[in-house]
Parts: C-alpha cells; structure tokens; sequence
C-alpha cells in the first residue's frame, strides 16, 4: 500500500479530518461502511489532495503503507468496537489504530489492552474543534503506548492547531489519558457555557438589558482576558435577530438543554474519583433542570420572595458580572485540572498539565487567552496544589472577590438563579476557611456509626463512648 494513513468512518468528522490530512500532503485510505459517504467525499473534494478510494477492510487496510495508520471516526460505543474487531482481524502486528471518536475512557483502557494482546498498537485520541477544526486544525489529546505516537505524532501534530508555532497536539500519556483529558475538556465547556449563560440571564434579568446591548457587552469582553472563541459566539448568538419574527433568535430558541454525555461521565468520574468539580456538576444539573419540563410548567408562579430591586449602576454591576464570571471560570478550570491530576495518578498516567494547557490554546472549544495563564502557572510550578494558588490567577479572583460576592447576592435577593457563580464562590470560601463544619460531621458518624474522629492536639483515632458515659476511648 501507498497511502500513510487510512480514515474509517466519513460522516462529517472523519471526512473533514480526511481532507485535512490530504490538504498536507498525505495520501489518504478512504473507508466508511455504506461506499456512499466514501464516493460523496470523493465527488466533491476528491481533487484536493490523494485518495485512495476502497470498498471493504481488507481493500482498506490494504492500501496502506506499514507500519498501518488507522483512524477511526465512528460513533462512539459498540460501533466502534465493531470496526476495531475488524480492523484488528485484517492487520498485523505492529499496526496502529487511532480511535478519534469520543470514547470513554474505561472503554479506551479496555480496547488498548486488547489490542496490545493482539500485538496491536491503539491510540484513544480526544478531538476537539467540532466539524470547522477537523478540517482547519483541531486540538488532539492522543492517548496510547509511546512508540505509537512517534509512527502517529507528526501526522497528528501537522493537522492539528498551530498556535505561536507550537501544535495543539501531543502525547498526553498511556491509553485512556486521551479520552480522559477530552471528557474534562467537554466537562470545562459545560462549566464554561453555564457560567456565560448565568452572565447573560444576570444582564437580562436583574439589569433589564437588551439583547443586542448584551451582545454588545460579551463583543466587549472578548477583548480582555476574557477573550475566548465561547465569549465570541455568544455575541454572535445573541446578535442573531429571527427571520421569522423579527425578534432575537435567542428568544424563540426552546429553553432545553441536550446534552451527549462527556458532562456527565466526567462528573461520575469526579465524584469517583474524591474531586469536587462543583462548576462542572452545577453545568450538568442546569442542563437535565431545563429539561425537566413538567416540573417546570408545574412550578410556574411559585412565590419568589424577592428582597431587593434592580442595582442602580448598570454600568457598575456589569463590571461586577465580568469579575464574577472570571473568578468562577478560574474555579471551574482549577477543579477541572484536580480531576486530570486525580485520574493521572489513579491510573499512572503521568499527564502534564502545562502541556495540556498548550494544546487547548487553539482548535478546541475551550480556546482562550486564559489557557496561556494556565501554561505559564504550571511552567512556574509543575506541583502547583491549585490553580487558584498560582500568583496570576490568586491575584485576579483575589481583586474580584468583592464584586464576585456582590453579583451572587443580588442574584440571590432578586430571585436569578445563578448555580455556578454562586457555587463556585462556595468552593472559594470552603477551600480558603481555616476550620470547615466537617469536625462536626465526624462527631454526629462517630456518635451514630462509631466510625471514629481524629484529634487536632495528638495523634490516634479516637471515639467517644456516647451511649455510656461518654468518655473517650482511643479506638
Ligand atoms: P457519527 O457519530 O454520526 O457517526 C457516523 C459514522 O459512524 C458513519 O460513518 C457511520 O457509517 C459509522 N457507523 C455507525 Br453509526 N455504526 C457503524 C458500525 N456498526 N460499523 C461501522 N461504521 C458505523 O459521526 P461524526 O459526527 O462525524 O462523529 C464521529 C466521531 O467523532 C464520534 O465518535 C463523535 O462523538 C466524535 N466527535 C464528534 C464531534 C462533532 O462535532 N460532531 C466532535 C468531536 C468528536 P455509515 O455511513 O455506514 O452509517
């Protein structure tokens, strides 16, 4: 075979990283299990680069060069472990698959120890940037045995994002890693989009702003270190003005929020893992209480008891808005980055969380000025405890701190709901308290399930006889 990579699976994904790959210079295998997408692709896009058009597995994995390149981009779950079965059965030891799609990463540990018994090598690659990046430059997190990635990593790395020179690709560490880092990538998209969205309600509801005047405001924002490619959608969202009916699209768009999946699996995987990704688990609550419509049109016209009026200076409580709305991403991206390191250590994945940052600086959803901060804080301090510890970044929710606490009062005493912002300033306040309520949490287990309570002036473990003569007993 002639070609250095083969892609199977040509819905929009797989064909746009195709082209991708022919548009620098590589000559392309071209699978999908219907020929119909293969010969799509080719009729329209067949002239930009070298393609190798083939029908079944065998033709496929036959028109590359070895050791094989494979990149699967099907849907994910048992689909994908069907094209892997197949792949597996046609190539030979040495060979390389590279699943792109949005595995999980249980599923990715599985696939790749069953395939290094094969004699196969298996990247669980997250991809990141949607269907404009899999054609332009996404940002890929590859997961798998390190040989692997020096047969892949050039191919991935030119394909990829470019940001100062530097590629948004590298080895993130061994199988699942990949598929790990992109879950908590999607997991900061949804805290990232919740915290935008409470702005936005903020501005709308408490300040009675219109939505072109707020679509004015984030325009603004995106040229501070607020700058973000979701900061910049938002105002062309909120720009959209409906056709139909004259009015912003925004306002006749159903107040719904669907959801995939990688939310969820990466606050499972939080709450297994012992890390509080508040910001993350309020974004995936927001979502499924949209969406519980019943309940909703059941609950319309509960009392909402509001305190206090409007702020007067509108001007003054959007400044405050952006400071919160900073401060609470610095949150949610700190606890993000405790999960990375928390899984990377569960599983010895040794994942460099500076590295990370880099390769998110462009091509994927979450790009942002903010994610140079976040390089440079590792870069400082590789042990860093929490990004909220770093000087930046501790300097900035440190400035903001007052307006912060201002925009989740009159929310609160207003009736707007704003489940990250306020939240997130909870975590702040746990986290920085001397003494947390969690003493007496020990004491009320002890009392009912003599579950025992560690002293702050000795060491041991002790427990108090409470149904006796309530002495203290070294346990
Ligand atoms: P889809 O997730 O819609 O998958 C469609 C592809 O899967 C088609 O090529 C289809 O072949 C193939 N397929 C299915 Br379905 N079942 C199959 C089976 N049993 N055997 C072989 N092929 C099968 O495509 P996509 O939206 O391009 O996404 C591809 C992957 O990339 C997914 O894992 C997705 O989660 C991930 N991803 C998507 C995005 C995005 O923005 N869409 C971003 C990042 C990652 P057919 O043509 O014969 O039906």
């Amino acid at each position: 075979g002639t070609a250095q990579i083969g892609v199977t699976g040509l819905a929009v994904m797989g064909s746009n990283i195709a082209r991708n790959f022919a548009s620098h210079g590589y000559t392309v295998a071209l699978h999908n299990r219907s020929i119909a997408k293969t010969d799509a692709l080719l009729e329209k896009h067949g002239d930009d680069g070298d393609f190798v058009r083939t029908e079944t597995v065998e033709e496929f994995v036959g028109a590359l060069e070895r050791p094989r390149r494979v990149l699967i981009m099907v849907q994910a779950g048992a689909a994908t472990d069907a094209v892997i079965n197949e792949l597996a059965d046609a190539m030979e030891a040495g060979d390389i698959i590279i699943d792109g799609g949005n595995a999980l990463y249980t599923d990715t540990i599985r696939r790749e120890a069953a395939m290094a018994e094969r004699g196969l090598l298996f990247i669980g690659a997250g991809i990141s940037g949607g269907e404009e990046g899999a054609l332009n430059g996404p940002s890929i997190m590859p997961g798998g045995p390190a040989k692997s990635y020096e047969s892949v990593g050039p191919l991935l790395e030119a394909v990829a994002a470019q940001v100062d020179g530097e590629p948004c690709c590298t080895h993130i560490g061994p199988d699942g890693s990949g598929h790990f880092v992109k879950m908590v990538h999607n997991g900061i998209e949804y805290a990232d989009m919740q915290l935008i969205g409470e702005a936005y309600d903020l501005m709308r509801r408490a300040l009675d702003l219109p939505v072109a005047e707020i679509a004015d405001v984030f325009r603004e924002w995106n040229s501070t270190e607020l700058e973000s490619y979701l900061i910049e959608i938002t105002a062309e969202v909120l720009s959209q003005v409906d056709a139909e009916t004259g009015k912003p699209l925004v306002d006749v768009i159903v107040d719904e929020a669907g959801q995939k999946g990688t939310g969820r699996w990466t606050v499972k995987a939080a709450l297994d893992l012992g890390i509080p990704t508040t910001g993350i688990a309020e974004a995936v609550f927001a979502r499924a209480l949209s969406s519980s419509t019943s309940q909703r049109t059941a609950a319309q016209g509960l009392a909402s008891g509001t305190l206090s009026a409007a702020p007067a200076d509108k001007k003054a409580f959007v400044d405050d808005i952006k400071a919160a709305l900073y401060a609470s991403k610095v949150v949610a991206y700190a606890q993000g980055f405790d999960e990375i390191s928390a899984g990377s250590a569960e599983y010895g994945w040794n994942v460099d969380r500076g590295s990370l940052a880099t390769i998110w600086r462009g091509g994927c959803i979450i790009r942002a000025q903010f994610l140079n901060r976040i390089r440079e804080a590792y870069a400082t301090d590789p042990e860093l405890p929490s990004l909220l510890l770093a000087p930046y970044f501790r300097e900035a929710v440190e400035n903001g701190v007052d307006a912060w606490r201002r925009v989740v009062a009159t929310a609160t005493t207003m009736g707007v709901p704003v489940p990250a912002f306020a939240s997130s300033l909870s975590y702040y306040d746990a986290l920085r308290s001397e003494r947390l309520p969690a003493a007496l949490t020990q004491g009320l287990r002890d009392f009912f399930g003599a579950h025992t309570y560690k002293r702050v002036d000795k060491p041991g473990t002790f427990h108090t006889l409470w149904s006796e003569d309530r002495s203290e007993v070294e346990a």
